[in-house]
């Protein structure tokens, strides 16, 4: 009897290894996998600030800040006021999607003293075309969210510019974090 009973339970602890394993697989599903074109939205990879994949048209401008939008990790990316136009800037450059989709244009920012901007441009063949611009309106973190429906071809590319302001107040800062751009459909 003694046996039966070892035997028995034995049974019960594999059935429940079985259950959890089960459940643990059921887990793993998680949300929509992710169609922003971004890559390094947050200033950020792995705890260190991080400008990777981002192009920067004026690096003494440029600085990597500890200082987050909400839910936005540790780093942001803020960009000195220059008296220049074009003003200090980075830029993310992607080769568009082929064919008619929704794009949602998306960021974190604030300003102090003097308000940068941003832009969504279609780059084909020599030529630039400015989709969306925005210009920083707060001085505390504000989402900023805008939609574009647009047909592009094989060759096309679309760019992210994230500028400072140009009234050069040498104290003035634009701040961004969370960059995305996500192909919605
Ligand atoms: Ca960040």
């Amino acid at each position: 009897m003694q046996q039966n009973g070892t035997v028995v339970l034995a049974g019960i602890a594999i059935g429940l290894l079985f259950i959890g394993c089960s459940k643990s697989e059921e887990t793993i599903t998680g949300p929509p996998a992710t169609t922003n074109l971004i890559i390094n939205s947050s200033f950020e990879s792995n705890g260190d600030s991080s400008l990777h994949s981002w192009d920067i048209q004026f690096p003494d401008a440029v600085q990597l800040v500890r200082d987050a939008a909400p839910n936005g990790g540790s780093w942001s990316v803020a960009i000195r006021d220059e008296p220049i136009l074009p003003v200090a800037n980075i830029r993310f450059t992607t080769a568009a999607p082929s064919g008619t989709h929704v794009y949602a244009f998306s960021f974190w920012a604030k300003y102090s003293a003097d308000a940068g901007s941003a832009w969504l441009r279609l780059k084909r063949s020599d030529t630039t075309y400015t989709l969306n611009s925005v210009g920083i309106t707060d001085t505390v973190w504000t989402s900023y969210h805008m939609l574009d429906t647009l047909t592009t071809n094989a060759g096309d590319s679309l760019r992210v510019t994230l500028g400072g302001g140009f009234a050069g107040r040498f104290s003035a800062r634009t701040f961004f974090d969370l960059c995305k751009l996500e192909v919605l459909n």
